[in-house]
């Protein structure tokens, strides 16, 4: 395990930043976490970070970024691999674990979506997603029985939804009962539930109230 202290520079509301945690949680890692103000990041972290971008792992004098990357050092810094050794699966959990970022960036489209069309199409773009994931997942976990670094790419995206189902009538897991499966599991793992703050949820919604969006209307109109 790393002697140095490692400090990760953090967003509340992060889902990459939650990546990190679980798997630091997971393996027994210790992080010290620190958040920044991304609407007015601080100099010193745009002069460490080539992306302006969290999360960003501290390491001695080294400065990390991309969550994939930070992921994939503190499964190797610590005991019990999440990724698998054989490297054949362990390319296919790469190529997951980019489809889960990948679906970062509908979920964001559909939470910032202008009108009713946009957020449709997001909509569509996410349930098309499901449905692949419906006949990837091995369950309990993605790939089975061992809970991998796939597993800590997927749980932040999932999340969202348990905010959204509370205010909009999505439906996306109606036709995915395994996802659905994979997505309760995940929600009740001890790494999932302690990457973010109690008043998460609240905060969350706030966030998607205040975007000015489709979604923001529609939650307006249902309260
Ligand atoms: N590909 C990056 C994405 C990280 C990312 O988009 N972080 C967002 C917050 S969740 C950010 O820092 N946004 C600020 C910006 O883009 O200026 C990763 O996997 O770490």
């Amino acid at each position: 395990m790393s002697a140095q202290p490692m400090r990760l520079i953090s967003h509340p509301l992060c889902p990459y930043v939650q990546r990190a945690l679980i798997v630091a949680w997971e393996k027994g890692v210790d992080l010290m976490r620190m958040d920044i103000d991304l609407a007015r990041k601080p100099d010193w972290f745009l002069a460490l970070s080539p992306t302006g971008k969290t999360p960003l792992l501290q390491v001695g004098g080294e400065a990390l970024f991309e969550s994939a990357a930070i992921c994939e050092y503190l499964d190797e810094i610590a005991p019990n691999r999440l990724h698998p050794e054989d490297p054949l699966r362990r390319a296919r959990h790469r190529g997951w674990i980019e489809f889960a970022s990948g679906m970062l960036g509908d979920i964001a489209g559909l939470y910032g979506a202008p009108d009713a069309a946009a957020f449709e199409a997001k909509r569509s773009a996410l349930a098309g997603r499901i449905a692949q994931l419906e006949r990837a997942v091995a369950g309990p976990w993605f790939d089975g029985d061992s809970f991998s670094l796939v597993d800590a790419a997927f749980a932040p995206a999932f999340r969202y939804f348990d905010v959204l189902d509370r205010n909009v009538r999505l439906g996306l897991f109606d036709a995915a009962p395994r996802v659905d499966d994979w997505r309760a599991a995940l929600a009740a793992r001890p790494s999932v539930i302690l990457a973010v703050a109690r008043d998460y949820p609240a905060r969350l919604e706030t966030f998607f109230r205040g975007r000015g969006s489709h979604l923001s209307r529609l939650m307006a109109r249902a309260a």
